[in-house]
């Protein structure tokens, strides 16, 4: 790639974030996602400390502000009605925080995040992060409290809390689920994109019969708590969190706060994280907590442990194999799986989202040879097929919506040959 090259396509991802902008937080992209998402919220917020630090640090504030009074930050904020989407705020009825919301949460990225803000902005504006901790403390407390049970990983009740809607790690526990009396809706994410790409039907009966269920019970933590119909223990979970707790807990001692707390938390969840380690492959995979089967799926997730700083020798032969799997890892569904399909969403397509949370997982652990491999693919990717939401593993063909937030970010801050702090 020559200079001239990146420095257009910088011009570019700095245009996508400033034009998916609504005064104060991003749109994933127009039309498809019309509002502000938790974790796509984070990833901007890390694009933007590229080049505008002080909106960065209002993008974070903008989603703290939907934090709800048990510490839980929804997973959307509906700030401003908008029929392109749906499920909306009417289907979702959830009551309990500042601004209408839905009523799960999404991957704890922020306080990673937050920290690198910080980081970049140390001196000018270290009075924003002070106000953040104990919000970003509290909505750890609360994933302790209600996503993490003696069994030890973090789980999900809803597929699309793990932001990975509808990926193989969720069909078991998703087929246990009859979608009764959900009755009828209008999709509007087929008529954005093409539907070969998006979940299935059968999919989406039980995304909304879930939400029903949420809306009915009042998104009650407790009344949820009970019988719930859906609980599986998540690789993307358990590790951003994971991570989370350790880059919140350099924060928190800066500012002289007592980290007892996070301590426990980082203990329990590197515990938790063997959970997750398949019996018979030894690999990381999703576990169902109402059976305690493992689903035996190898995700793109399952790669995110050395984010989370646990280092692992036979992660690393899978990640070589995923690497000879397709030209353009890594692929959020293992290749050779019977059920990879590599244009439908969650289910064999590159996010370049998972991947920059791989490649400085790669980083940090020292495995610098496989995070310049990872992080040249995905520069290539986006600079030839563009700032797709994800990526064909196997063509590279763009899909899902286009001009998109994250991907804009993550180019900015991690694959741009001018990425902070990289050797080019
Ligand atoms: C449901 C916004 C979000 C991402 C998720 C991605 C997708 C929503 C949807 O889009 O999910 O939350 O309607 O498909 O799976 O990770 O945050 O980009």
């Amino acid at each position: 790639m020559t200079g001239h090259d990146h420095i257009a396509l910088d011009e570019q991802a700095r245009a996508i974030l400033c034009g998916n902008d609504r005064g104060g937080y991003t749109v994933p992209t127009a039309g498809l996602y019309p509002y502000q998402w938790n974790w796509d919220s984070a990833f901007a917020a890390w694009g933007f400390a590229q080049f505008d630090v002080d909106r960065a640090w209002t993008e974070i504030e903008t989603l703290f502000a939907g934090q709800w009074p048990s510490g839980m930050v929804p997973h959307i904020l509906f700030h401003q009605p908008d029929p392109g989407y749906f499920p909306g705020p009417d289907v979702w009825g959830a009551k309990r925080g500042p601004i209408p919301s839905s009523g799960i949460t999404q991957p704890p990225v922020a306080a990673t995040f937050v920290r690198d803000i910080w980081e970049i902005d140390r001196t000018a504006n270290a009075a924003r992060l002070e106000p953040l901790l104990p919000k970003l403390l509290a909505w750890h407390r609360w994933f302790m409290e209600w996503r993490n049970c003696a069994f030890g990983p973090i789980f999900i009740t809803h597929p699309w809390e793990a932001g990975r809607d509808n990926c193989p790690d969720w069909d078991t526990a998703m087929a246990d689920i009859e979608p009764v009396g959900v009755g009828e809706y209008t999709r509007r994410d087929t008529s954005h994109v093409n539907p070969e790409m998006r979940p299935t039907k059968e999919d989406y009966d039980r995304y909304i019969w879930l939400v029903q269920r949420g809306h009915r019970l009042g998104w009650d933590d407790e009344a949820m708590a009970e019988d719930a119909p859906f609980r599986v223990g998540d690789p993307t979970m358990t590790f951003t969190l994971l991570r989370a707790h350790r880059d919140l807990l350099v924060m928190c001692e800066a500012f002289g706060h007592d980290c007892g707390e996070l301590l426990g938390w980082i203990k329990i969840l590197e515990n938790g994280a063997e959970v997750l380690r398949n019996p018979e492959t030894g690999l990381y995979n999703g576990v169902n907590i109402t059976t305690e089967q493992h689903t035996g799926a190898l995700s793109n997730a399952s790669f995110l442990c050395w984010y989370a700083g646990l280092d692992d020798a036979r992660m690393a032969d899978a990640l070589q194999q995923s690497f000879e799997s397709c030209p353009y890892p890594v692929p959020s569904h293992a290749v050779g799986a019977a059920d990879f399909n590599p244009k439908r969403y969650w289910r064999g397509p590159t996010w370049a989202i998972m991947n920059a949370l791989i490649g400085r997982g790669l980083q940090d652990m020292g495995r610098d040879g496989d995070a310049k491999r990872l992080r040249e693919a995905t520069r290539d990717v986006i600079a030839t097929h563009g700032f797709a939401e994800y990526f064909n593993p196997m063509t590279g063909e763009p899909a899902g919506g286009g001009t998109f937030t994250w991907t804009a970010a993550v180019w900015l801050a991690w694959a741009s040959p001018s990425a902070g702090g990289q050797d080019g």
